[in-house]
């Protein structure tokens, strides 16, 4: 096997997708120059578990028609970003690379969510600018295809795995928004070789990776006869649509179950808004109520029909489906997924990083809403438990890249008349007419009163069930 794609950001998921549909390409077509080096990012914890295995890393499905273990053996070289950004830099400049595919989570893009563009006031991505060798993913990949640029190596293609809409078009601006942000000298050349020479498809992916216990590794151990360090844990269930844009070639990942497709970005509001936002929903009423997993929070009747609420009656309406997607089936299965018992996926995993992720899944549900004349009465439950959980969590336990914003944003007492208003006046999250919108609000402090005065979780639950019957 040879390497022809670089992978940034070597977390579970890409390992438990990316991987498998790319061996599972190379397998069918018998194509092996599309090996993956993989990169990892703020932590060098993969990098360093995979490179003594040789890259080899075990996928445990778990659920109903699981698979047998399976040993992946498409990543045939590990590389700790953080530690090596110039070999980053040069593995992405090499002839040899011609697809940079990325799964580094919403935060890893370092946009500003107001205007879509690269956030030139953050620190990590001004230190990539002034010149020393980068260690955000962006600066990467921009320093890569100059790199590329100067020497000839030839067009390339970057591809975002991440949950995010639009998400190849997004990383586009990001990538040309670092070279216009280059001195005078460099800018020039580096955007109108991109022009020629870089494209960047956009893609839906979908499969739930809980984090890898150690009693899964164990697991594995037992059954594999031997110590596994990189094991990943997965659902049996895996979906991929790409856009077909590609400037140097790919690997037949058609073969392996992708579906190419002319309309990724309705696949990618599908997925985001009914089942990335039920996921967060339930995970935020699932922390408000004690809950540990996903599959504990849907099992909770209460819960379970507030989310199947909300994507039914407000997220559903309010999106366009693609062709040949069925959107009740759809928003049923993702329901039947999340009660998956085996799969143990943390609420508060899914529950991290709220402030990058309910703008993209929930707040488009809110102005669909309004915007056709009713209320949004579910989609404000999730957003007031996402407001719960901000101001009830200890600060250490607010997993968020805007947790020390977010706690200066709130007020000392907390209330349902003091958290939503200063929470709704966060600006990274809601825009003006969100927060001056009088019939959000009054729906926000209803939810939150009814989280917030319940004196047991019993009453909580109660009160949600209440609701739910009556309202
Ligand atoms: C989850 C996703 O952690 C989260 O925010 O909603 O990682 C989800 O499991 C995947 O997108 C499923 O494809």
């Amino acid at each position: 096997m040879q390497p022809g794609i670089v992978h940034l950001g070597l977390g579970a998921f890409a390992r438990a997708q990316t991987a498998v549909y790319t061996e599972d390409a190379m397998l069918a077509g018998g194509d092996f120059s599309w090996g993956i080096v993989g990169v990892t990012q703020r932590s060098a914890t993969v990098a360093r578990q995979l490179a003594p295995q040789d890259g080899l890393f075990t996928v445990v499905e778990k659920g109903e028609c699981a698979a047998p273990l399976r040993v992946v053996s498409s990543i045939v070289e590990t590389i700790s970003g953080r530690d090596n950004p110039q070999d980053v830099v040069d593995r992405i400049a090499a002839t040899t690379t011609r697809i940079v595919t990325l799964t580094i989570t919403e935060k890893g893009y370092r946009f500003d969510p107001r205007t879509g563009s690269l956030d030139l006031a953050d620190p990590e991505v001004q230190a990539d600018l002034a010149g020393r060798p980068p260690l955000t993913a962006i600066g990467q990949i921009a320093r890569g295809l100059q790199q590329r640029s100067r020497t000839g190596a030839g067009p390339i293609t970057v591809l975002s795995c991440d949950n995010l809409p639009a998400n190849g078009e997004l990383t586009a601006t990001l990538v040309r928004g670092f070279a216009a942000g280059l001195p005078d000298p460099e800018r020039a050349p580096l955007l109108a070789w991109l022009d020629g020479n870089a494209t960047f498809p956009s893609t839906m992916v979908d499969r739930m990776v809980p984090a890898t216990t150690e009693s899964d590794l164990d697991a594995v151990e037992r059954e594999l006869g031997l110590r596994d360090e990189a094991a990943v844990v997965a659902e049996p269930f895996k979906q991929w649509v790409i856009e077909d844009n590609f400037a140097s070639g790919r690997p037949p990942w058609e073969d392996s179950g992708a579906l190419f497709s002319t309309e990724v970005a309705a696949w990618e509001a599908a997925k985001l808004r009914l089942l990335n936002a039920s996921h967060s929903m339930l995970a935020y009423l699932g922390l408000a109520v004690e809950k540990e997993t996903i599959n504990d929070a849907v099992a909770e009747t209460a819960l379970f029909k507030a989310t199947r609420s909300m994507i039914l009656t407000e997220a559903l309406p309010a999106i366009t489906l693609p062709e040949g997607l069925d959107g009740e089936r759809y928003c049923e299965e993702v329901l039947r997924r999340f009660a998956n018992p085996a799969l143990g996926h943390t609420t508060a995993k899914v529950g991290s990083d709220g402030s990058q992720k309910i703008g993209l899944r929930l707040l488009p549900t809110l102005r669909g809403t309004f915007d056709a004349g009713r209320e949004p009465r579910w989609a404000t439950l999730a957003v007031a438990a996402w407001m719960y959980r901000v101001a009830t969590a200890a600060p250490t336990d607010l997993n968020d890249p805007l947790a020390a914003q977010l706690q200066s944003a709130l007020p000392a007492t907390r209330t349902a008349d003091t958290v939503v208003p200063a929470l709704l006046g966060f600006r990274p999250i809601f825009d003006q007419d969100l927060a001056r919108n009088e019939r959000l609000s009054t729906l926000l402090l209803h939810w939150y009163r009814i989280l917030h005065d319940a004196e047991t979780i019993d009453d909580r639950l109660r009160s949600l069930g209440n609701e739910i019957n009556h309202g």
